[in-house]
């Protein structure tokens, strides 16, 4: 049986871009999406986030009638799960909008459907998605229950990085893990509609760890490098011609030291191993720490250097938690200016290209043009590296004190 129409749930930087592939390809497809202001958007062609090639897409696929928005599910033959799995203070893992997105199914689910779950989530969930989904429903059988069942429902993990999602949502090898078997071959078809790369088939279990542990093995791998950046500055060896020495071994692969690690990915999905294995992850766990501490080494660094100046000017450079993108969330610079302003090391100025207004907890700092927080820095913090501040004309740095924690200006 072929796929005509999909629905996914949640329109933010992966639901949105898969819909509009998947419409680019033909499906009727309809993005669900709790917040109405985003559908607005989406159904008059427009895009609430910053991705490459994303805007012409949608805009394209929405004129076609192709791709549609609502703020509550329709009947579709397949539905991708495309929501966020943050955590709580404590670090465990929060499913809160995973299982609403699911049971919000119910009254729509019919024999036949595809449920696949792209949302980052502990080795488990899928299973018990589908125990839940089967208590709601009582007239349609379940995966768990049997090899053939009425509702299909597999895991398969999104793994496009932010920045090249378009790209690597067709490129990229996707790793899909049925509760069944069957289940995991209905997921590959409706993939290999769209995706070039291989679908490799295993099990719901292992697709969940599989996800899990790529993003712990980068974390654990920039912890490695930002361990060693510390070592180099009491050493006063330069961290980045180190790491780029060392990376001339045939194998040796460092990676780049920076201001810690953000996003809501790679600072997160940790955790949920650790919650599944509390006594065997100490390497994991200490990765996380020593990625966490970053933000709080660097700005203990600017707020002693503000310390010997009167009523000093900062510039902090970049506020996502990465390059050319306008991502803040739990963004390593946005910690480091939260932790400056606290201090009340001085006065302090934004620059984030990719942002039209300060989010209100940064709400004692100024939204600057590069030029202008250049002019009136005395001290110059350059968190994230932004295309447009590699341009940066050294002599703009002269005679201001400079905090590189990107390693672009050296
Ligand atoms: N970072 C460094 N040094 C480096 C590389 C990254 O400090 O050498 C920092 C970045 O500045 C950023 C953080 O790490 O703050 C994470 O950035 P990233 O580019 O490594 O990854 P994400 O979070 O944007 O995307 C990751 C990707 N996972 C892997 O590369 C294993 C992506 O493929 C996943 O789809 C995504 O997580 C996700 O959604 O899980």
């Amino acid at each position: 049986m072929t796929f005509n129409s999909l629905s996914v749930i949640g329109l933010g930087y992966v639901g949105l871009p898969t819909a509009a592939v998947f419409a680019s390809r033909g499906l009727d497809v309809m993005g669900i999406d709790s917040n109405a202001a985003v559908v607005e958007m989406i159904n008059r062609g427009e895009v609430h986030i910053v991705e490459p090639d994303l805007d012409k897409l949608v805009r394209d696929t929405v004129a076609d009638g192709k791709l549609r928005a609502a703020t509550e599910p329709e009947a579709a033959d397949a539905f991708i799960i495309a929501v966020p799995t943050p955590f709580t203070d404590d670090h465990k893992p929060d499913l809160s909008y995973l299982m609403a997105a699911a049971e919000s199914l119910v009254t729509v689910l019919k024999k036949g459907d595809l449920i696949v779950i792209e949302s980052t989530v502990p080795v488990g969930t899928t299973q018990s998605i589908s125990e839940r989904l089967s208590k709601l429903c009582p007239g349609l059988s379940f995966p768990h229950q049997t090899d053939d069942a009425d509702i299909h429902i597999a895991h398969s993990p999104e793994r496009v990085l932010p920045g090249r999602v378009l790209a690597e949502l067709i490129e990229n090898d996707r790793v899909i893990g049925g509760v069944s078997a069957q289940c995991g071959e209905r997921a590959s078809a409706l993939y290999g509609l769209a995706v070039k790369g291989q679908c490799l088939l295993t099990t719901a279990p292992t697709a969940e760890l599989v996800k899990l542990s790529e993003n712990a093995f980068r974390d654990v791998n920039i912890a490695f490098a930002n361990e060693l950046s510390v070592i180099c500055e009491k050493l006063g060896i330069d961290p980045w011609e180190a790491v780029e020495l060392a990376n001339h071994h045939p194998r040796v692969n460092i990676l780049q030291p920076g201001p810690g690690v953000g996003g809501h990915c790679i600072a997160v999905d940790p955790w949920f191993i650790v919650e599944s294995a509390p006594d065997d992850t100490d390497l994991i766990r200490v990765a996380r720490k020593v990625n966490d501490a970053k933000p709080g080494h660097l700005a203990e660094q600017i707020i002693h250097a503000a310390n010997d100046m009167d009523a000093p000017v900062i510039a902090c450079l970049g506020l996502a938690y990465k390059a050319d993108i306008d991502d803040l969330r739990q963004s390593p610079a946005m910690d480091v200016v939260r932790l400056l302003a606290k201090a009340k090391a001085g006065q302090i100025l934004c620059v984030e290209p990719h942002i039209e207004t300060l989010p209100a907890e940064l709400e004692g700092a100024t939204l600057l043009s590069l030029d202008d927080a250049l002019d009136k820095a005395d001290i110059v913090v350059l968190l994230v590296d932004h295309k447009d501040f590699k341009l940066v004309a050294r002599d703009r740095l002269s005679e201001k004190q400079v905090f590189d924690a990107r390693g672009i200006w050296r």
